[in-house]
């Protein structure tokens, strides 16, 4: 299936297509664009661009790494071919060896960044060191997503083209169109109770408060006071997207397919469930709000 350009994309995907079945002629040699709808798919994908999309903004893509050895490189490759970015790597330390992968990378590939960490510091702290160098290096765009394909490269685009109209946009998973494949019961539940939680007490009409697949605008990121974020797991999500909300930002959600991880082990525990349990009713207190803002 074809579309135009990102906009109508959204339109597709909220009645129900599978994002990934859809080729967007923006940017593409069209001819070649409408052959490969039809007929270039990748390990059971969909259809792949005839070249990547170009970020109408300076982007950064964080991803944040801890023993993603199998992951690492493929998910870099694959959301290269979707959108022409930077990436920066922020690898703690990973025993397996993914560092040395992402080191080889960014030699191989001017557009690849890696941030060496000394041992596992938690995925909020990495994520502020990512905003930390987008800033520094004047960046328009900061995205972040996971190394695990849990997040589909083919996604990140249209995260940054709807950039245009907010600056926060959420992957998310709780609106029409939206939704989790591969989880079991416990996990489904865990992530729905969270979610459910997070929105009746910080009451900001966000429906993915969790979802670490998002495209910041750098410049937004800048009026917000990062060095009062101490939150680690899901609480970092929480918070990061409740205080753009608060300054008085637009936060828009996507929908998303989420995919169970593919390969590797899972970080999540119950210190991650616990430290968002705490969180949310003190953000409501703490937060500075803007006079037009909600929540
Ligand atoms: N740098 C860094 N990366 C981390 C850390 N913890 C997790 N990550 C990475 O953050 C991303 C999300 O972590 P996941 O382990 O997939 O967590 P999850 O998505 O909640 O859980 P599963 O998908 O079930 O494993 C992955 O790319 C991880 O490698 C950390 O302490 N430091
Ligand atoms: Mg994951």
């Amino acid at each position: 299936m074809v579309a135009r350009g990102f906009q109508e994309v959204e339109g597709k995907v909220r009645s129900g297509v599978d994002s990934s079945r859809i080729v967007v002629l923006a940017d593409q040699d069209e001819v070649a664009a409408v052959a490969s709808a039809t007929t270039h798919t990748s390990a059971g994908r969909g259809p792949v661009p005839t070249r990547a999309h170009k970020a109408p903004w300076r982007t950064l893509v964080v991803i944040p790494t801890y023993n993603e050895k199998d992951n690492v490189e493929p998910i870099v490759q694959a959301l290269h071919s979707y959108l022409d970015c930077d990436v920066l790597i922020v690898d703690d330390g990973s025993p397996d060896g993914t560092g040395e992968i992402a080191d080889r990378m960014a030699s191989a590939d001017s557009r690849i960044h890696v941030l060496h960490r000394l041992g596992k510091q938690g995925l909020g702290t990495a994520y502020i060191a990512g905003f930390g160098f987008a800033m520094e290096r004047d960046y328009e765009r900061v995205c972040e997503m996971d190394a695990d394909f849990s997040h589909a490269p083919w996604d990140l685009p249209r995260l940054v083209y709807a950039s245009e109209k907010a600056e926060l946009v959420i992957g998310s998973r709780y609106v029409k169109g939206g939704c989790t494949v591969g989880w079991g019961f416990r996990r489904r539940m865990l992530s729905r109770g969270a979610n459910l939680y997070a929105r009746m007490i910080l009451g900001s009409g966000i429906r993915d408060n969790t979802a670490g697949f998002r495209c910041f605008h750098v410049a937004a990121l800048r009026q917000l006071d990062l060095d009062a974020v101490h939150a680690q797991g899901y609480a970092f999500q929480i918070e990061m997207a409740f205080r753009m909300k608060r300054r008085g930002f637009q936060v828009l959600e996507v929908p998303i397919h989420f995919v169970d991880r593919r390969v590797g082990q899972s970080k999540m525990d119950g210190a991650i469930a616990r430290e968002a349990l705490l969180l949310v009713p003190r953000l409501r207190g703490h937060v500075p709000r803007n006079k037009s803002a909600a929540g």
